[in-house]
């Protein structure tokens, strides 16, 4: 088999660079380890970037979401039992950002490539890249038990944080940056009315808590754990208790229960590899960088990688010019470092950290008491939080 850009991984990354391509008439191969189902039932984002509503837009995948996104033109802050509101919209001169869910995004773009008739193998196993340090570069795979090979002018490491395409580099050719919280969170998803109509960050001495939505009748909640933690531990009834404890009253009062249907524990990482290109191998989204979500910026930065990238391809197929390829590394990583850095602020402020000193406590009010009283302060993250320009 013989394709112009062989893409491993079947998530919104490989999905958005696959769509934009088909659309400028180049040749793509999508291969996964899993199946379509298993990558439908992942339950993950949900706020996206107007950037990245915009990528969507590109790569023909934006109707239903134009139907059916919320738009949210802010969010509270809740601490010390009151709320605070961040009003993205008044701070960044009419910003918003977008409510709908990666789960929905990855089934617009899979409806979009069957569509396009683009071949995508799902349950593909062994799948590696070979020689991409040459100009003759291919990926291999198994297939019902056949090793199968797919010959290529370039390679997408689409395949997120434990893909093969990042281990495939050598030790010496790539750099890596690391840092792990002493937490996770436990997300629940369940066919209630959110407690509120814009998403709640809260910080309380039980750890964090986020309110989050899927749609006026789907709520998204998340905890701070303990690391370690299993899900086998929280019942739907402890869960919605431990919630309810985190918020300020008149939320808690609110809080609406019900039987949950997903139920799952992240942990929480900062993570870059550097560079994000090995010849004609490219790392494009969780493949190269993991943020906490705090900040909700890991698939809006996988948006942001597949618009670089795709512009590098088309300007070396449309006009024979590999000036964007050859920028691709250094353009996403200026973008990537700011996310982190964002992802890592926002996290250390709004949770509570085990063995914590007094003196980081107490700081830690500061930051939270500095943003709600300064305008500036809050100009700050509104801006990072409904993404920076590409
Ligand atoms: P993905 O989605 O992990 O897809 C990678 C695909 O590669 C396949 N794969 C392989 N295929 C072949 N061979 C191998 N060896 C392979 N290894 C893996 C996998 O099966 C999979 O299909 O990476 P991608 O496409 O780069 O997308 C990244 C996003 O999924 C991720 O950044 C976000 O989900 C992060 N994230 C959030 N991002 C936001 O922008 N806003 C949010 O509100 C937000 N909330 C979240 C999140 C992630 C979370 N978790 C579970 C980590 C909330 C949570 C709880
Ligand atoms: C979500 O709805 O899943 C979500 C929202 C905001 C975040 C993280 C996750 O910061």
């Amino acid at each position: 088999m013989r394709t112009q850009v062989a893409i491993i991984g079947s998530g919104p990354s490989g999905l958005l660079l696959g769509q934009l391509l088909s659309g400028a008439g180049i040749d793509s191969v999508i291969l996964d380890r899993a199946s379509q189902q298993h990558i439908l039932d992942r339950v993950r984002a949900g706020v996206l970037e107007t950037g990245t509503v915009g990528v969507i837009n590109d790569a023909g995948a934006g109707r239903r979401l134009h139907a059916e996104a919320l738009i949210h033109g802010g969010f509270s802050l809740a601490f010390d039992g009151r709320d605070h509101r961040i009003d993205l919209a008044d701070l960044t001169g009419g910003k918003h950002v977008t409510v709908y869910g990666q789960t929905e995004v990855t089934h617009d773009l899979m409806d979009a490539r069957e569509a396009s008739g683009a071949l995508s193998i799902y349950a593909a196993d062994k799948v590696e890249p070979h020689d991409f340090d040459t100009s003759a570069p291919f990926v291999t795979f198994e297939k019902d038990g056949v090793t199968q090979r797919i010959d290529c002018d370039y390679i997408a490491g689409c395949d997120g944080f434990h893909g093969a395409s990042r281990q495939a580099v050598p030790d010496e050719a790539i750099r890596t940056y690391e840092k792990i919280y002493p937490f996770g969170w436990l997300g629940l998803l369940a066919e209630v009315p959110p407690v509120h109509h814009e998403l709640i960050y809260a910080n309380h001495p039980r750890g964090f808590a986020l309110c989050s939505m899927r749609s006026p009748t789907r709520s998204r909640y998340y905890i701070q754990v303990r690391e370690g933690e299993s899900v086998a531990a929280w019942n739907d009834a402890r869960f919605w208790d431990e919630l309810r404890r985190r918020l300020p009253a008149h939320h808690a009062e609110a809080v609406v229960t019900g039987p949950s249907f997903e139920k799952s524990i992240a942990p929480l990482r900062s993570f870059v590899a550097e560079p994000m290109r090995f010849g004609r191998l490219f790392l494009v989204g969780d493949a190269a960088h993991i943020v906490p979500p705090t900040g909700a910026k890991g698939l809006n930065l996988a948006a942001s990688d597949v618009h670089y990238l795709f512009e590098g391809l088309r300007d070396h197929y449309r006009d024979r010019s590999d000036a964007g390829l050859d920028a691709y590394s250094e353009r996403a990583l200026a973008r990537v470092w700011k996310a982190v850095r964002f992802s890592w602020w926002m996290t250390t402020m709004l949770h509570r950290f085990p063995q914590t000193s007094a003196f980081d406590q107490k700081v830690q009010e500061a930051e939270l008491d500095y943003l709600t009283h300064s305008r500036a302060a809050a100009t700050v993250l509104a801006e990072n939080y409904v993404g920076l320009p590409y």
